[in-house]
């Protein structure tokens, strides 16, 4: 049985909750709070000693890092694949991948809890940050093609879930303006993926 920890909007965990969506698989959400410190409590750091959210259990299976994760389910449950076979396609999912984890991310992270929450003090770049980074992501949108490589890939469960970050705080129609990306996000919303990507909000949820 496949167990997540999750604590809402965690943008890495979703990243891993689209995969399980996309490829139909049964699991739990263990739900974490960030308010309450679960992350950092002794019993999670026996899991996950970064102290980070998510981690997945798979029966006796430890695993954290959500690319780590995802590459794990996408090996152990291969339908639908969600890598491509070439090599060198491999390398450009890896790519786009790192792309959100480092960039992407961390600029609607740094967005979210300055400007939104005001939980840490603004320096007042934060959309700035995050226009360059939505920039940098549409790079890798290709007018002619569907998806970022190929077929639909972990690099497109990344990405969905960072549009739909952006969507659900209200930022789309001020950052995604461009036809091949509005184009693009409608696509990845017929993905199960995307219903992954957009768990915001947790049923009895502690946080
Ligand atoms: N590289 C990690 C990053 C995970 C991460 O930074 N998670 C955030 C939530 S989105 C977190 O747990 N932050 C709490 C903290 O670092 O104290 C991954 O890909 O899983």
């Amino acid at each position: 049985m496949i167990k997540v920890y999750y604590a809402p909007p965690s943008i890495y965990a979703r990243k891993v909750l689209a995969v399980l969506e996309e490829k139909g698989l049964d699991y739990t959400i263990e739900p974490m709070s960030f308010q309450a410190g679960d992350h950092k409590k002794a019993e999670y750091l026996k899991l996950n000693p970064n102290g980070e959210i998510p981690t997945l259990v798979d029966d006796d299976r430890v695993i954290y890092e959500s690319t780590a994760i995802n590459e794990y389910l996408d090996e152990e449950y291969p339908y639908p694949s969600l890598m491509p076979k070439d090599s060198f396609e491999r390398a450009k999912v890896r790519m786009i991948e790192e792309y959100c984890d480092l960039h992407f991310y961390r600029a609607l992270i740094n967005y979210l809890l300055k400007v939104v929450k005001k939980v840490v003090p603004s320096d007042g770049e934060e959309m700035k940050r995050l226009e360059e980074s939505v920039k940098g992501f549409e790079q890798y949108i290709n007018e002619e093609e569907d998806y970022l490589v190929g077929e639909f890939s972990l690099a497109d469960c990344a990405a969905a879930t960072a549009l739909s970050t952006l969507e659900k705080f209200g930022l789309a129609p001020e950052l995604l303006k461009t036809d091949k990306t509005k184009r693009y996000l409608a696509r990845l919303k017929l993905h199960a993926a995307y219903k992954g990507a957009n768990l915001f909000e947790l049923e009895n949820q502690t946080a």
